[in-house]
């Protein structure tokens, strides 16, 4: 499945703290460690160990929090991960992170913003577009000249979705839509509901989230990833933009989720290793792509889970009998879900045709 890795990617749910290097994680505990903030030897096979229950997975993101909760290793960790999409060319990808305050550090929503912001301008081994109005003429040339995908690995697209995380209150999910609203000249492109499914009531967010879509923001919900029937019907009848995991939906929830044709963000190693779904086997995957049902591959967390977008597109391959030219369509076909402007949806247009030109 070699094959995989040099293909166009769009990843579309890939929350920023559970993308980091394991390499950059035990450093910086290392470090927290010599400062007598942690105990290192107690951090070190938490970090390393990749199979854990969804309830695991949330005790394991308190303990990154503490890792990376200041500007400067928010800054890197944005750096990195963007980088570690490119390498395994991915052209566009929706970022998403949480915004957070955090009085000791002297952060507020909007300075963890910024450091994130500052991360992704400080790329260097890759060109990155995160404005997309600026450089698109720039880019459509350099895609353009030969008709062969040259900027593939060389230049990736970057947009942030800020999420509001279920342990927040109304206020502080208000205060990351307002925010979200603010920052659309600088690459914010939606928000996300997510954070521990067992923890938190819809109500509380559902003003925050009737304000975004009355901004015009586009909103993606973490819907189902527990079986919660009430929860689900009032997600599904928001009408949000897109859907992530949609594990637990009984039959009734599936019917709704066809007819109002809302794409799903499917990642697949996330919900075996968190155990939400049993198999590959009995994965919903195959379901919704023999339905035509909108989906994108995505990976959720690929330093928690230890994945990458190749290697879903792999997994998913072998898993569901599809072959690579199957796998090029449904990478293509991302691209009409996607939450940035319809002048980059043409871009990757170009993309993608080209590349499938040299496929070929
Ligand atoms: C729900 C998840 C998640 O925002 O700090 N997150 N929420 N389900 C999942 N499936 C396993 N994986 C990650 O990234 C980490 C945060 O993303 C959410 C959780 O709220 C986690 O704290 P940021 O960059």
């Amino acid at each position: 499945m070699e094959w995989c890795v040099p293909m166009p990617k769009i990843e579309l749910h890939a929350h920023l703290n559970g993308s980091i290097r394991d390499s950059t994680l035990l450093e910086l505990a290392r470090e927290l460690g010599e400062k007598g903030a942690i105990v290192f030897s107690d951090v070190e096979h938490v970090i390393l160990k990749s199979d854990r229950a969804l309830n695991e997975v949330f005790k394991l993101f308190d303990l990154i929090h503490i890792i990376t909760t200041d500007h400067k290793t928010v800054a890197r960790i944005t750096k990195e991960v963007i980088e570690d999409f490119a390498a395994d060319n991915v052209v566009y990808l929706e970022l998403r992170t949480t915004p957070k305050r955090n009085d000791s550090k002297a952060m507020s929503k909007r300075s963890y913003l910024e450091a994130v912001l500052e991360g992704i301008r400080s790329v260097n081994s890759v060109e990155v577009d995160l404005s997309g109005e600026l450089k698109t003429d720039a880019f459509a040339h350099s895609h353009s000249a030969d008709g062969l995908c040259n900027g593939i690995g060389s230049k990736i697209y970057v947009r942030l979705l800020l999420s509001i995380d279920r342990r927040e209150t109304a206020e502080a999910a208000m205060e990351t839509v307002e925010l979200a609203v603010e920052l659309q000249d600088f690459g914010v492109v939606g928000i996300d509901l997510c954070g521990n499914p067992n923890v938190g009531q819809w109500l509380t967010f559902l003003p925050a989230l009737e304000y975004a879509k009355k901004q015009g923001i586009p909103i993606t919900l973490h819907c189902g990833e527990v079986p919660n029937p009430v929860e689900i019907y009032a997600m599904l009848d928001f009408l949000p933009k897109r859907i992530g995991h949609a594990c637990c939906l009984e039959d009734e929830d599936w019917k709704l989720l066809k007819r109002l044709e809302i794409p799903v963000e499917i990642c697949l190693t996330s919900n075996i290793k968190t155990e939400t779904i049993a198999s590959t086997d009995v994965h919903h995957f195959a379901d919704l792509y023999k339905s035509n049902h909108p989906l994108i591959l995505c990976t959720d967390d690929c330093g928690v889970f230890s994945t990458s977008l190749s290697a879903e597109y792999a997994l998913a391959s072998s898993a569901f009998g599809l072959g690579k030219r199957e796998m090029f369509h449904l990478a293509q076909k991302a691209i009409d879900f996607i939450f940035a402007s319809g002048r980059v949806k043409k871009d990757l247009k170009a993309i993608f045709a080209s590349a499938h030109t040299k496929l070929n």
